[in-house]
């Protein structure tokens, strides 16, 4: 069974040399723009994180994508074909390095590092009063990343509130009691562009976001507005809609807004490189995958 791999912006040879050292002559197909489609037509499997345009309609034979992070979204085109199943990656590694990332931000601003780092600039000693320690969190999307987010927040003495999209909780509500809110949910054509003008107007004044989840969820503009009126304080974003963040991109320059490049925690190459070998054997003994997508909920 051929493996096409399409890790592109990871380099694919980290995850060939990954998989051969747990099964040495398992096919993989290194993806090349300009590749023919008689070596596509092999193709049964494939290892990635975003089809390249048109390639998933020159797979005549795949039966299987196995994406290498959590999120599927880039993977879910419209002409993969219906029958192909598609899985991902699930790794409490990864959901605690996520957790660690989110504390870390939402204890920076709770704990108003920005404001000392400032003073300390202008060498400036000056005690501020501490806000509240037991601010509010709502955490929207409680799957794997957002659970051990909210676990850990707890545990540091946040209160938190989840929030899943299916429970018919008022997402108003939650929004409205977050004075740090938490975005964990996976893109689906239903939460593209959810976190927009209406939703930061809902959040409390002074209020803060973290955007571990995609870029996506946000309306960008209208969080620049949002900060820029002084009526969110920030927000953290490891994510953006534009990724790699163009140079040029207005987010760079907003103060309050910090930008990391998708570095709240990767599953590395030998946890994904497991978990594909494993569902490769499933799959060639005939049995079920795991960790399997709803491609209808795209998750
Ligand atoms: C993701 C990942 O899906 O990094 O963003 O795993």
């Amino acid at each position: 069974m051929k493996t096409l791999l399409l890790t592109h912006p990871l380099p694919a040879q980290v995850f060939a040399e990954a998989v051969h050292a747990i099964e040495p002559h398992l096919p993989l197909l290194e993806y090349q723009p300009g590749i023919g489609d008689a070596a596509l037509a092999e193709v049964e499997a494939v290892l990635g994180w975003r089809f390249p345009e048109g390639v998933a309609r020159r797979l005549p034979r795949l039966r299987w994508v196995c994406a290498v992070g959590a999120g599927v979204d880039k993977l879910l085109v419209p002409e993969l074909p219906a029958q192909v199943q598609v899985s991902r990656i699930v790794d409490v590694e990864q959901a605690d390095g996520i957790a660690q990332f989110v504390a870390l931000m939402a204890l920076r601003h709770a704990r108003s590092l920005p404001v000392y780092e400032a003073q300390q600039r202008l060498r400036q000693w000056t005690r501020q009063p501490i806000g509240a320690l037991r601010c509010h969190v709502g955490v929207l999307g409680m799957g794997t990343m957002g659970s051990a987010v909210a676990r850990l927040l707890q545990a540091v003495g946040f209160q938190v509130s989840g929030y899943c999209r299916h429970s018919g909780q008022s997402l108003q509500a939650v929004l409205g009691g977050s004075d740090i809110l938490v975005c964990a949910l996976p893109l689906t054509a239903q939460t593209e562009g959810l976190l927009d003008a209406r939703a930061f107007a809902a959040m409390p004044r002074g209020s803060y976001l973290i955007n571990i989840a995609r870029g996506a969820h946000v309306v960008e503009a209208d969080l620049i507005d949002a900060v820029r009126s002084g009526h969110l304080a920030g927000a953290a974003l490891d994510v953006q809609r534009h990724e790699p963040l163009p140079a040029d991109d207005p987010l760079w320059d907003v103060p309050g807004i910090s930008i990391t490049p998708h570095i709240a925690a990767q599953s590395s190459p030998q946890t994904i490189a497991q978990q594909f070998v494993q569902g490769w054997r499933c799959l060639q003994r005939g049995e079920a995958l795991h960790n399997l997508v709803d491609r209808e909920r795209g998750y």
